[in-house]
């Protein structure tokens, strides 16, 4: 059966590397479409009507949008390789609790980094860190959070490692001190083709990042003299609701 599977992306975008692991573990060719998320495509806007965010993946004409959920189809319809969630009901709960606890928090946390200075940064770091200490715990001895394969919460955490470098250099810290297992871990992560062929290089979403801070300072002076502009959700600003 000939199958059409397109990608709705924007490359800098951690739940996007998510969806691009997940076909790449799988050997699923697919077409890569570039979205702008300051300029969506009609073709965006009419499949995700609700979230209006990518990722999302459209597979024999059907759109499936959220990349947890995403992650889930491709290990469904694709199932027979590379499994990413465990068989077993009770391991697969699991999986999706710490993909949830990531998406709470490593989320919301990476997201505040970028928006304030100060003793509140410092507060914001310390929490960062201390969430990535929970998910150290969580990967003990083992060479995956998944246990002895990569899987679901491995795919759903290793994306960060691209924005690892712009978190660090923006809050002052090492996470090489901080977490050095987190970041053993990352780096095994990375001898997979799936994972180093779908990551984006730190530097380059520091470059990203830097253009958005500066867009989110000269809205908030165009807010601060009258004029705002609407909000995005890759990383939303708390300081400014410009679209980046
Ligand atoms: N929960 C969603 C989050 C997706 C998301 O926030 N995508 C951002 C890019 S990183 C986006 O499309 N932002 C555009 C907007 O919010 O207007 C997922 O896991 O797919």
């Amino acid at each position: 059966m000939g199958e059409e599977v397109i990608l709705l992306n924007a490359w800098p975008s951690m739940f996007g590397m998510r969806v691009r692991i997940a076909l790449a573990e799988k050997g699923i060719k697919y077409e890569y479409r570039e979205e702008d998320v300051r300029n969506k495509s009609s073709l965006l806007l009419q499949l995700n009507p609700l979230h209006k965010t990518i990722p999302v993946l459209i597979h024999n004409g059907q759109p499936i949008c959220e990349s947890p959920i995403i992650v889930q189809y491709i290990d469904e319809v694709w199932n027979e390789k590379a499994p990413l969630l465990p068989s077993d009901p009770y391991q697969r709960a699991k999986a999706r609790f710490w993909v949830d606890f990531i998406d709470k928090n490593i989320y919301a946390d990476g997201k505040k980094i970028w928006a304030v200075t100060g003793k509140k940064l410092q507060e914001v770091t310390k929490e960062f860190v201390e969430i990535l200490k929970i998910l150290e715990k969580e990967l003990g001895d083992k060479p995956y959070l998944g246990g002895q394969n990569f899987g679901f919460v491995d795919l759903a955490l290793i994306p960060y490692y691209s924005w690892f470098h712009s978190y660090e250099t923006l809050g002052n810290f090492s996470l090489e001190v901080e977490c050095p297992k987190i970041i053993a871990w990352a780096k095994r992560c990375l001898q997979r083709e799936s994972v180093s062929k779908s990551l984006q290089d730190g530097k380059e979403i520091f470059q990203f990042v830097s253009e958005v801070r500066k867009r989110l300072d000269e809205a908030n002076i165009r807010r601060n003299s009258g004029s705002a502009s609407g909000g995005s959700k890759c990383q939303e600003s708390k300081v400014g609701r410009a679209k980046l």
